[in-house]
């Protein structure tokens, strides 16, 4: 700037002003600019010059207007630029919320829940496509979910046997993971990455890793614009680690598996979320066993950002031993996990996380008594956790529910939300924002088979059940997605052939 100014000077002492007419230092070192009127001086577009008793007085123009929306700064070609701080992507007309805001709330700069779908912004109409179209929070506000009539497709078709691991969508489909025993000479489970439409043919498959040692199919979670995968496997020699990985949304593996622990003692049970702005991962680690003594998991978290990359390092969650199978929901404002408590009989905790998975409050009473499975869901500014429970003899006969606030504060007590059968087993929900859709498996009809239900955050339920399987052979283990037009995919594993196998179905929407 001082450069400038001083070729300024030089400029009008040839030009502009008589010679003789000297110019003079009026900051200490620089030279003074006689002037008759404020034009005669040398401001750029980012000051203000008034010309007083002859003499140039520039000021720094200070951009400034008054939104904190926008990031103001000044070009001394231009003057003062106002800049959103935040993008409207999908050209809707409406921005997207910064990073770790939810759209709409206050300081949010943008109220597009969806900036990357041009068919969900605030005031538009709602339509039965499986989006929040008018951005209240609801999708699909009313409409109800049915068998679509189509058969189930087999997705394991080559492989001897298989489990499956997760089931995300897209715009452009449903994405999941499962693992075969393939019918070659490796006697390995690979797990893959598997696209399907909306009638589930296959769009692409990619394997998840390429490492040589039998691998659990994991959770997926999508950002807007890739899935990631978290895993555990054992190709380190002494224990399970786990790994992550980015696919984009037509089944291309972005990059190389990224390495999450480095630990002693196995490390399991991953559970991904994408909090709007990162990606975070927690698990079951037994690094501390040594020093803690016995069979003593705690939970560890990493977060990773939307290219993969790891932000810190490994974050002890809690210092308590015992904590296994955790399970995540990203709420309005707060990360909700639950988890499994090591006791006689185990139990259920649950706790709300901030941005920076401090803990911010937990429940303070457990739930639960000898728990075989649990799932979270985030219903509006609530969290729904799902959970079974059994024995040695077997799985129990009904699937329990509790709601709590974003403060872990109870606020529906545990429920039973289905029962009836003698044995039910494996489940998996789907929240709305107003209601939930559970997918669950039980005994009712002899087999095993698949039935459908929707219930409110008052735990009640909107609707009988509907009844999705029909075949021979058990059907269970559940993964639910909403996916493109409204259509709900459930993947299952199902004994129709007599062996375990990973199947695909789809549920309707009805307005
Ligand atoms: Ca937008
Ligand atoms: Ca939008
Ligand atoms: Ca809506
Ligand atoms: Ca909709």
């Amino acid at each position: 700037m001082h450069l400038r100014r001083l070729e300024w000077v030089l400029a009008l002492l040839a030009v502009a002003l008589p010679p003789g007419c000297g110019a003079r230092s009026g900051l200490p070192g620089e030279e003074l600019v006689r002037c008759a009127v404020a034009a005669d001086c040398p401001a750029t577009a980012c000051e203000t010059a008034e010309c007083v008793a002859g003499v140039c007085e520039l000021t720094p123009l200070r951009c400034d207007d008054g939104d904190p929306c926008t990031d103001d700064r000044c070009e001394p070609d231009v003057g003062c630029i106002y800049r959103p701080r935040t993008d409207d992507a999908d050209g809707d007309g409406h921005r997207a919320p910064l990073a770790g805001f939810a759209p709409g709330e206050p300081g949010a700069c943008g109220d597009d829940c969806d900036d990357r779908n041009a068919l969900a912004h605030p005031g538009r109409t709602e339509t039965c496509d499986g989006l929040d179209n008018d951005c209240n929070g609801v999708i699909d506000d009313g409409a109800r979910y049915g068998p679509s009539g189509e058969a189930p497709v087999r997705i394991s078709a080559s492989a001897l046997r298989a489990y499956r691991g997760d089931l995300a969508a897209s715009k452009e489909g449903f994405v999941l993971t499962y693992a075969g025993l393939e019918a070659d000479d490796t006697n390995l489970f690979r797990p893959v990455f598997v696209g399907l439409d909306v009638t589930g043919r296959t769009r692409f498959t990619t394997r998840v890793t390429e490492t040589n040692v039998s691998t659990f199919p994991g959770p997926l979670a999508w950002d807007g614009q890739a899935f990631a995968s978290a895993w555990s496997d054992a190709r380190m020699a002494g224990g399970y680690e786990i790994y992550f990985a980015l696919f984009s949304a037509d089944g291309k593996k972005l990059g190389p598996d990224v390495r999450l622990t480095e630990a002693a003692g196995f490390s399991l049970n991953p559970a991904i979320v994408w909090n709007r702005s990162e990606y975070v991962v927690i698990w079951d680690d037994r690094r501390d066993e040594g020093a803690l003594g016995g069979e003593a998991p705690r939970l560890y978290a990493q977060r990773l950002g939307a290219d993969g990359r790891l932000l810190g390092g490994n974050v002890l969650l809690s210092e308590e031993a015992g904590l296994e199978y955790p399970t995540l929901a990203q709420g309005t404002r707060r990360l909700g996990l639950a988890h499994t408590v090591h006791g006689e009989p185990s139990r259920l905790g649950f706790r709300v996380l901030d941005a920076r998975l401090a803990e911010a409050a937990r429940a303070e009473e457990l739930l639960g008594a000898n728990v075989t499975a649990l799932s979270l869901h985030a219903l509006d500014d609530r969290f729904v956790l799902l959970w079974e429970e059994g024995n040695e003899a077997g799985p129990g006969n009904a699937l329990y529910a509790a709601v709590f606030d974003e403060d872990a504060r109870l606020v529906v007590p545990a429920t039973t939300i289905a029962s009836g059968a003698s044995f039910l087993r494996s489940h998996a929900a789907r929240s709305f924002g107003d209601r939930f859709i559970v997918v669950w498996a039980d005994d009712t009809h002899t087999d095993y088979e698949l039935f459908v239900q929707t219930f409110g955050p008052d735990l009640v339920a909107r609707g009988e059940r509907a009844r999705l399987t029909n075949e021979q052979g058990d059907s269970v283990n559940p993964a639910i997605a909403l996916g493109p037009e409204g259509t709900l995919g459930v993947l299952f594993e199902d004994f129709r052939t007599g062996t375990r196998h990973v199947y695909f179905l789809t549920l309707a929407c009805t307005d």
